[in-house]
């Protein structure tokens, strides 16, 4: 199973559980009830769920931002200069090679636009989003050789769906396949 299928799957039974609360309250609002103990019992389990929050939140943050994928770019790296525009992507180099940091600097002329980088199975291996009047910094190894898809991620206007090149990875010795 993909990781696009299972995070279907979750949305639609994410889904289908709003649903039933939704329509349990909906089934039961006519029924009195005593506030107090109500009160009681959902305070109770809210006091659960915050400090639950904390507890699994905290330190799964403080993980993730450890392998933020934002870090500084090592001195050295190959560095492609990417401008996005309704409805194209102005790269200043098609061609890097694999096994060393490619340093992307990212940025629009218009509105937002999102740099999504896939490999040829069509999985999405990097993304930043391109802001106008920012230049955005992603640093990525290619540990495959072939060539990438460069795809807008976010919905931009008419031709968002045309917003498409390619950069060419090649293996190390300059052979490429
Ligand atoms: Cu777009």
């Amino acid at each position: 199973m993909t990781v696009q299928t299972l995070s279907l799957l979750l949305s639609f039974a994410a889904i289908l559980a709003l649903t039933a609360i939704f329509l349990r309250v909906r089934l039961r609002a006519g029924a009195a009830k005593d506030y107090a103990p109500v009160q009681r019992r959902a305070y109770r389990f809210r006091a659960i769920l915050f400090w639950g929050m904390v507890l699994v939140g905290l330190p799964a943050t403080v993980w993730l931002l450890r392998i933020t994928p934002y870090a500084a770019a090592p001195t050295g790296a190959q560095v492609v200069n990417a401008t996005g525009a309704q409805w194209f992507w102005d790269l200043d180099r098609t061609d890097v090679a694999m096994g060393e940091p490619v340093e992307f600097n990212v940025t629009s002329t218009d509105v937002n636009h999102g740099f999504g980088i896939y490999d040829e199975t069509g999985r999405l291996v990097a993304q930043v989003q391109a802001m106008p009047g920012y230049v955005n910094h992603l640093t990525h190894t290619f540990d495959t050789p072939g060539t990438y898809q460069i795809l807008c991620l976010e919905y931009c206007g008419l031709a968002h769906h045309d917003m498409m090149t390619e950069i060419t990875v090649t293996a190390a010795g300059g052979t490429n396949g």
